[in-house]
């Protein structure tokens, strides 16, 4: 039970105090969620600058924390006696290109403070990077966890920067800097967050709302996928890992992959007269330059990675969470 483990972990001495920075994205609130439930509610700090709802502040402590701001954090981390770092914030593929400064002011320097940081206080440090880390050079079926990494965007440069560089602290200060590149996350209880990937979100509240919706890719362009509760899974797994068990720092993960066309196709297996149309945008030419399959032997060989949710599965839980908010 999860008593027991966690006076296990207090036995050991080794129950971990964490801060989640960006926690009221699409990852933070599920990922404390089962971080609280495993460690304890008072060890998982969440800290974003938006104001949390009174739900949210019911389930734990929650701080103002600006990842640009270098002295806000570090009282945080001081204050809170934090061992374990989990970097969140950054502006996804397609809001990033519509502001490139503020992309490149959070997705780069804010690392830059979180990194030195875990450096200073020896944290262990989880940094998500994504698919969009790879580009139109990259092979894209499958795309394997090392090989030409040329992103034309600049969330993927910044990704590309950010796993190079936890790479560089991890040999240089002996930083636990852990990665996984993560395939479009799947939710329901949050809005979409300005990624590429956000249709295949999208397209349940429209599908219960109107039976249609209008697609900004085509009806083929495959992309890798993953149901947020597997992708709460694969970060628990993989900060808990033994460090022998780590041949790499940086992991591919994924779950799935399908096309527009063939989302559709199991959503029409609960709503048959579910209609799509196609009208491509800018969002296109990202698509168009990332995995189609994402290759994650290495992460299920090293330490376990697999997942629990495959196409059908996602759509019917989805549908659930949506139509009686539960899973
Ligand atoms: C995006 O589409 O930008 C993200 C991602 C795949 O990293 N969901």
């Amino acid at each position: 039970s999860q008593t027991c483990i966690r006076q296990l972990y207090s036995e050991s001495n080794a129950i971990p105090r964490i801060l989640i920075t960006g926690g009221l994205g699409q990852l933070g609130v599920p990922l404390a969620k089962r971080l609280r439930e495993k460690y304890g509610q008072e060890n998982v700090v969440l800290s974003d600058i938006a104001r949390p709802t009174s739900v949210l502040l019911k389930q734990g402590t929650y701080r103002y924390a600006d990842v640009m701001d270098y002295k806000q954090v570090q009282e945080l981390i001081v204050n809170q006696q934090i061992d374990w770092l989990i970097h969140l914030s950054a502006l996804l593929s397609a809001v990033g290109e519509q502001n490139v400064p503020l992309a490149m002011k959070l997705n780069i320097e804010g690392v830059h403070n979180i990194l030195d940081l875990a450096r200073k206080y020896k944290c262990k440090l989880f940094i998500p990077s994504t698919i969009g880390a790879f580009g139109p050079d990259s092979p894209r079926n499958p795309t394997p966890d090392f090989c030409i990494q040329r992103p034309r965007t600049i969330y993927g440069v910044s990704k590309v920067h950010a796993e190079l560089l936890g790479e560089y602290y991890f040999h240089k200060y002996n930083v636990d800097f852990r990665c996984l590149r993560f395939p479009g996350v799947i939710s329901a209880d949050t809005k979409p967050g300005g990624g590429t990937t956000d249709y295949a979100i999208e397209i349940f509240h429209d599908a219960l709302k109107n039976n249609s919706y209008e697609c900004y890719l085509s009806a083929d362009t495959r992309l890798p996928m993953m149901y947020i509760d597997d992708c709460v899974t694969s970060i628990e797994l993989f900060m808990e890992a033994s460090p022998e068990k780590l041949k790499q720092r940086t992991y591919n993960v994924s779950a799935m992959d399908f096309t527009p066309d063939e989302l559709a196709k199991a959503i029409r297996k609960h709503f048959p007269k579910f209609k799509i149309t196609y009208k491509t945008d800018a969002r296109q030419n990202i698509a168009d330059s990332w995995p189609e399959v994402f290759d994650d032997q290495n992460a299920r060989r090293d330490w376990g990675w697999k997942q629990k949710v495959d196409l059908d599965l996602l759509v019917t839980k989805m549908f659930d969470f949506l139509k009686n908010g539960k899973v």
